[in-house]
Order: structure tokens, then sequence, then C-alpha cells
């Protein structure tokens, strides 16, 4: 069983692209090449910066390989590995599953408080407890039931010593007001070098929380910094801002699925779901406006202008970053090794309705390069994790796919 789940879909293979090696050292990256949009933006609207949209194109030179490891795993949400080298997906119905590294299942976790696995809703994110090892905690995000509507939790539990059960759940934090949506609830969930968790959240979607992104009474289109207990951490920047919620971050956030911590300078980085163009990449900054709904680069999905059609306004920050039309950013993770050196310190980042996967040349906090991945695959991509020199990422279809040096 285990090595009929194996297949292997494709060798890539580009060999070395020859006019661009003007030096020992390997610049391939940042060739010239055009950018990789070149489809019409659903908005006219002009970037704030040289570079902040459609930078240019990038082409990876070392062979690398692509498998399916894994099929058929229902609704799989988020992809994280274990100390030792295993992985845990999520399933949004609501339970998890523990793959060998090399794709076999080999446990599945149930005992999670029910979930509402409906449209984007479900059991989503998890993370593991920097001590997993030795307590066995494990921290999870998912939409609840909630007074007369629904909201993104947060809950931890302990992993028995079977691994096939949650014991004792609890819930640690609710991103409160409870509204009647199935859609927008982020969520991503990471532990910051601190030991808090950063929680990504979305404002629901409906009119009603759109503008709540902009509350600080509200939980609503925020990121948040919690202990492991789901206290406010320890300097978050509105503890002392009357009716504030003191577990809030940052705010203006549209909907974000999308957290990673760069590998060099230690900063948040986080990818967000903008209307009809105007998806971002934002570093965040404690206690900073990231200004949804007040601006944004794109436009509604009827084609109306949100709001009065601001793109840039003092006080609230600008992405680093932005796609239109939309790359429809889920799960990403930095390339934090040196195995293929020219992706060392890249963002990859998982495209659902772009159907690729966008890697992303990052120098002085810009993007300097972007070149798609998996494009042939045609698959929604929900989330990409690192290990060890290797890339991991699952699809909407239920496919656990590797990517690896040849
Ligand atoms: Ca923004």
């Amino acid at each position: 069983m285990l090595s009929t789940s194996v297949i292997l879909i494709s060798i890539h293979s580009f060999g070395c692209g020859g006019n661009t090696a003007t030096s020992g050292k390997q610049t391939a990256d940042t060739s010239q090449l055009p950018p990789v949009e070149t489809k019409r933006a659903n908005a006219d609207y002009s970037p704030a910066f040289k570079g902040q949209t459609r930078a240019a194109g990038v082409k990876t030179t070392t062979p690398y390989t692509v498998e399916i490891i894994a099929e058929k795993l229902g609704n799989p949400w988020a992809v994280i590995t274990m100390p030792d080298g295993r992985l845990l997906i999520t399933e949004k119905s609501g339970y998890m599953q523990i793959h060998d590294a090399n794709g076999k299942p080999v446990k599945k976790i149930t005992g999670f408080p029910q979930v509402e696995d409906r449209a984007q809703g479900g059991l989503l994110d998890v993370a593991l407890d920097p001590a997993f090892a030795t307590n066995k905690t494990i921290y999870w995000t998912y939409a609840e039931k909630y007074e007369n509507g629904n909201l993104m939790a947060v809950a931890k539990g302990q992993l028995n010593e079977a691994e096939s059960k949650i014991e004792n759940p609890v819930v640690i934090f609710r991103a409160t007001p409870a509204l009647k949506s199935s859609l927008h609830f982020g969520s991503r969930l990471l532990f910051d070098k601190d030991e808090n968790l950063f929680v990504s959240t979305g404002e629901r979607s409906i009119l009603e929380g759109r503008k709540q992104a902009q509350w600080l009474n509200s939980g609503l289109g925020k990121i948040f910094k919690i202990t492991k207990d789901g206290k406010p951490a320890a300097g978050n920047p509105f503890l002392n801002t009357k009716d504030a919620m003191p577990e809030i971050y940052a705010y203006g956030i549209r909907n974000a699925q999308s957290l990673d911590i760069h590998p060099v300078t230690g900063a948040l980085w986080e990818a967000e779901f903008g209307p009809r163009g105007g998806d971002e990449l934002n570093i965040i900054q404690a206690g900073k406006n990231y200004g949804w709904p007040v601006i944004t680069y794109g436009i509604e999905y009827d084609g109306d202008e949100v709001g009065s059609a601001i793109q840039q306004q003092a006080g609230m920050e600008q992405p680093v970053y932005y796609w239109d039309p939309v790359l429809s950013p889920s799960g990403m993770a930095f390339y934090k090794g040196n195995t293929i050196p020219e992706w060392t310190n890249n963002l990859f980042i998982g495209g659902l309705n772009s159907n690729h996967i966008a890697r992303l040349v990052i120098e002085n906090n810009k993007v300097v390069g972007e070149e798609r991945l998996l494009t042939d695959k045609n698959e929604r991509f929900r989330d990409v994790a690192y290990f060890n020199g290797m890339l991991y990422a699952v699809t909407d279809a239920g496919n656990l796919y590797r990517i690896s040096k040849k």
C-alpha cells in the first residue's frame, strides 16, 4: 500500500539556463525575465512603488523532482512537519492525520470539538507546541458554532500515547463577535520565537464584518498574538488602549490564510485574499493598520469600486506586493535551507484559483522575482510546508506533493 501510493508525477529538469551565468555566484535568480502575469488587471490602479506588483519573472535552474506522495486525503487544509520529520495534516471535516515522511498515512487523530465544516469553515490550521516532544500539546484553529452564528476559535489539547486521540481539548481564544457567515475565517497559527502564537483571521466576508476589520474592539480581520493559554501576549500594542481587544497585534486584514516568519529577519510575513484583484503580501508589524476595507488594489466581485476607491492613505500600510488578477494565496512557507541554493529564503505560496505555487525572490523586504511552479497540475494548492530542503504541499483535490532536489 505504501509503495503503490507513491506516484512519480513528473521530473522537472530545466538544466542550466546558460545566458544568465555571468559569474561563479548564483545570480541567475534575479535575471530580468518578463513578469509571469500577462493577463489584464481588473483595476487600473497604480502601484505605490515600482515592483509592488508584476515583478520580473525568474526561473529555477536547479533540477528538482515533483511527486504526489499521498492521494485521496479528502479536504486537507494544513500540512506541517513534526520534529521527527513526519507530517501532520488537518482534514477540514474535523480530524487530523499523521503521515510518514514518504506520505504513508500512519495515524488518524480524532477527538476534536465539533467544527462547522461548511464552505470555508472547518478544522483549519495546526501548530505544535515548541515543547511538543515532551508535552504532546497541539494547537489548532477551526470554525466554531457560537452564540447565534459562528467564529474562528483556537483550541489546544494533548495527543495521547497512541497518537490516535486529542485529550483535554480546550478553547483558548475566540475571534468574537460571532456572525452568520460561512466565509473568511482566516486562519493560520504560528509560534513566534518567544513561544507566543500568531493567529490570523478574516472579516467574515459579509458587510457587517467587513467594517469591523478597522475596529479595535472586534476580533474580525485581525492578526492576534496570544500566549499558549490564549491570553494577550506581553508587549501587545493595544494592551492599554481603551476598549481594544488586547490580543490584537495588527488590524485592517481582509482574509489571511497565510503566515510565516522570515528566516533571516525574523519578521512576520502574511498573505491575504483581496476582493477581485488586490491579493496582498504584507510584513506584519505590531500595532499597524493594513488598510482593509479603506484601501485596496482590488474591486468588488461585481465590478464596483471598494469604498472610495483609495489605494494609499497615510496611517495605513502598503502591501509589500500585490496580485491583480488574484493569486488566491492560501498557506505559505519560506525555504529555510540551502539544498536548492537559489531557493534559500524564497517564499512559496500556495495559490487556489490560480492553480500554482508562487515562488517569490525577496531582497531587502521587496519582491524582486516571481515564478509559477506546478502550473501543469491544475490543482488548488491549499498549504505549503518546508522541511529539510524539501517542500510539501496539500491540495483541495486531496493530494500531498513533495518537491525535492533531483
Ligand atoms: Ca491591505
